[in-house]
């Protein structure tokens, strides 16, 4: 998988940010798609945002989630500089518990759309989920493990006792 060309790619807005991201990364990793990881920001990397935005889709990749915390711009400028699905995290921001960083993400203008998920790691888990969802509509193999991660989860939950 690391040789292989990156079909989603993670953003987010600081490297304070990885301690949520991972769970994406991880995810992804799970069900072995080639992503790649990279901090840019709408707000101090503009530009940069941008050319990496702009180049993504030639690059191959299908799918990018972008997270960021605060005044959380950065999943919205992305999803206005590309054709590619849009997946936003609201990081979980210490003044205000992610309550900021989830309305700055899911309270798009209509046109441009983000698939916003929920605030933090579970967010960031689903935002990876919903990637290898989409992903997988044209890859069957992706299309199976993913039911069978579901079938195992509905195993797991079934097996919980109680004390
Ligand atoms: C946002 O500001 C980032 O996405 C991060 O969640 C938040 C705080 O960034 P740092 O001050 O920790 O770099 O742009």
């Amino acid at each position: 998988m690391a040789d292989a060309k990156p079909l989603v790619g993670i953003l987010m807005g600081s490297k304070s940010d990885w301690e949520t991201m991972k769970s994406a990364s991880d995810t992804l990793a799970r069900f072995d798609v080639a992503h790649e990881c990279r901090v840019l920001s709408a707000h101090r990397t503009p530009a940069a945002t941008i050319e990496y935005v702009g180049a993504a889709e030639g690059r191959g990749l299908e799918v990018i989630i972008a997270a960021a915390g605060g005044a959380a711009h950065l999943a919205g400028v992305v999803a206005a500089h590309t054709l590619l699905p849009v997946l936003g995290v609201p990081i979980e921001s210490a003044s205000l518990k992610g309550l900021d960083s989830l309305l700055a993400t899911v309270q798009m203008p209509g046109g441009i759309p983000v698939g916003t998920l929920a605030i933090g790691k579970p967010g960031a888990t689903n935002a990876a989920l919903l990637a290898v969802a989409i992903l997988s509509a044209a890859r069957p193999p992706l299309r199976e493990k993913l039911r069978a991660f579901r079938e195992e989860q509905t195993a797991k939950v079934l097996r919980e006792t109680l004390p």
